[in-house]
């Protein structure tokens, strides 16, 4: 077998926040693949404009450093499990990964996640524990840890000799030992080139597996992976074999390669290189692309199953495609469709109403960023409250199962524990450092998940980190009650007043402005209580003739509690939806008159008699 010894292919796993797109900065910013003096920020490779508002990565991108006369191909990939799908289908492309473990957080569920799909892959493992400038770091203690998890994970001797680095991405430093002073990150990539072994150059006719898509008006679509065998030019015939078998034939346009933010055009690129090409109209990710002398496919990519789902449909209010550029069934099929090409654990499938969508993702915050992205698109829609995904296996009803990780201070372990004892949740190990730090682990029903990161935030006044891994599937433990009160429900259509929410405000708290327009059965506030309550949010005062020295004085309300699209999703109870449009998100009930909604109780007791 031959080696060629001018690339690495590596990807950068861990935990989310532990610095991965920091790292990346660091890397690209002292290989000096930007000019002296341009603007380059920080988390460069977060460029989509989620990521940036939120902070995280999201989708995994490739990029690319020269070092030393080596060109080090780096893969950033995301630590939210949300988005562990992610790194599922970039991981195929890199042969060592840079682990990153927090100085002070350690090893986190998602850590080990990354690290299991890595040893999987037969990847040489890099650990860099991140972050060593920060106060009240527990390095060896970490180091310790992260020893137990390669451990526990590791299935063969050679995966336990792992090189061991300290690094302040933030800094931009890195070093092989601890104490010693760092000034720059060249460290760790002498380290990449040392230990990450380079990839394996098979000779033969072109093969290439497809990891990534990207589209350009003027190129049209680009595939984006590793080449496994032999080499390509521009122009090659080559066929692209799909997950059916089915072969088709197409000429490629042109090769590029990467090199920090840019793809270099370049007339072949040769296996063990990761490249982009054009020319390929119908490819999908995990497709092989080969030369016509061998039609071999090489292993799809897999991806774990979606754990939650909910319902996209057309929006049905009162307001509908009044904001909206894209509002019809259709637009919204092809839209959701369209999504399954690049986001690939996700799933999307017709249900018995022409008008509705079933949509599954690996967890709230996966579905919340196709909401969000599809409305600033310009869709218009609505969706229905998140549902763990049931099965039945061997006649058994099944629910998935996750782990929780709660990092909090004494004061809150009480409330906490009651809150998710509700929701089915299992105390399976307490820690505490000695300074009131403590870490909380349970095993919970994915569906008492479902709303419950807001009450987390609210409970812990914002003061506590939460993290949850998919586990498996265990069987069914019954429903879980709802500990939501209920809803101000608008009676009237028109325009909310002062005079209207200050009357709803004597019953809860609200959830609009005055001036905001309403339908009958939207959702403007919220109490404690067990039964809705109609409110008509725009009654005005009524005009008398006499003046009154006190009730004139303009009222003050309570500033309304404004939801996120996320607390919005959280918050909403099976019989109400979220309507989402370029410029609101408004909650509602599913069935919008009052009376619609007595008579639908009236015939749900009847049915529980029955
Ligand atoms: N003190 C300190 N902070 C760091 C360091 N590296 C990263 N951070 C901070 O940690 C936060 C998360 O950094 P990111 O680079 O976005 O982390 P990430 O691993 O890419 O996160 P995801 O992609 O969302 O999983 C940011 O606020 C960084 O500034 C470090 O070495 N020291
Ligand atoms: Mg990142």
């Amino acid at each position: 077998m031959k080696y060629r010894n001018d690339i690495r292919n590596i990807a950068i796993i861990a935990h989310v926040d532990h610095g991965k797109t920091t790292l990346v900065d660091a890397m690209l910013k002292q290989s000096k693949v930007f000019r002296d003096n341009q603007v380059v920020g920080e988390l460069i490779m977060d460029t989509n404009a989620l990521e940036r508002e939120k902070g995280i990565t999201i989708m995994s991108k490739n990029t690319a450093v020269l070092y030393k006369g080596v060109k080090i191909n780096i893969i950033d990939t995301p630590g939210h499990a949300d988005f562990s799908g992610e790194v599922e289908r970039v991981i195929s492309m890199a042969d060592g990964c840079l682990l990153l473990v927090d100085s002070i957080e350690g090893p986190m569920p998602q850590t080990k996640f990354v690290l299991r799909q890595a040893m999987a892959k037969g990847l040489k493992s890099i650990v860099v524990i991140n972050k060593i400038d920060r106060d009240n770091s527990r390095i060896a203690e970490v180091i310790r840890l992260t020893q137990d998890l390669f451990l526990e994970l590791a299935t063969s001797a050679d995966q336990l000799d792992f090189q061991l680095l300290y690094a302040s991405a933030r800094e931009g430093i890195a070093v092989t030992e601890l104490g010693m002073k760092g000034k720059d990150i060249f460290p760790l990539l002498d380290c990449i080139l040392e230990k990450v072994p380079p990839p394996q150059i098979k000779s033969g006719p072109f093969q290439m597996l497809v990891s990534n898509l990207d589209y350009d008006s003027h190129k049209g679509r680009i595939a984006i992976g590793r080449i496994w065998r032999g080499r390509i030019v521009p122009r090659d015939s080559v066929a692209v074999i799909s997950s059916d078998g089915t072969v088709i034939h197409y000429e490629i346009g042109e090769v590029f390669t990467y090199l920090g933010l840019k793809r270099l055009k370049v007339e072949a690129a040769e296996a063990g290189d990761i490249v982009a090409v054009t020319g390929l109209e119908k490819v999908s990710i995990g497709d092989t692309i080969a030369s016509l002398d061998l039609l071999e496919a090489l292993a799809r990519i897999e991806i774990g199953e979606p754990t939650i789902e909910m319902t996209f449909g057309v929006n049905t209010s009162p307001f509908s495609s009044r904001e909206g550029r894209f509002c019809t069934t259709r637009q919204l099929r092809a839209r959701l469709y369209k999504e399954l090409e690049t986001n690939l654990s996700l799933r999307v499938q017709d249900t018995d109403s022409p008008d509705t969508f079933l949509v599954k993702g690996r967890g709230e915050l996966h579905l919340a960023v196709l909401i969000e992205t599809m409305r600033r698109e310009g869709y218009e829609f609505e969706v229905s409250r998140p549902e763990a995904i049931t099965k039945i296996v061997n006649g058994n009803l099944v629910e998935p199962m996750e782990a929780l990780t709660i990092d909090t201070k004494g004061e809150y372990v009480g409330v906490l524990t009651e809150m998710l004892s509700k929701r089915q949740a299992q105390l399976t190990d307490m820690r505490n450092d000695g300074h009131d730090n403590i870490r909380l682990e349970f095993h919970i029903p994915t569906k008492g998940l479902i709303g419950f990161r807001s009450a987390f935030l609210t409970a812990t006044r914002g003061d506590s980190i939460m993290n949850t891994i998919f586990l498996g599937y265990e069987p069914w433990r019954g429903e879980i009650v709802t500990t939501r009160g209920s809803v101000l429900v608008a009676s009237e259509q028109g325009i909310a007043v002062t005079y209207g929410l200050n009357n709803a405000q004597e019953r809860g708290d609200t959830f609009i402005e005055p001036g905001t327009p309403v339908y009958e059965g939207m959702i403007v506030g919220m109490h404690a209580r067990l039964q809705d309550i109609p409110v008509n949010v725009c009654k005005e005062k009524k005009k008398t003739n006499i003046r009154s020295s006190t009730s004139d004085i303009a009222v003050k309300l309570t500033p309304p509690v404004i939801f996120s699209l996320e607390q919005a999703i959280d918050f909403i109870n099976n019989d109400e939806l979220v309507e989402v449009t370029p410029e609101n998100i408004r909650l509602r009930k599913k069935l919008l008159t009052h009376a619609q909604r007595l008579r639908n109780i009236a015939s749900l007791r009847r049915s529980i008699k029955a």
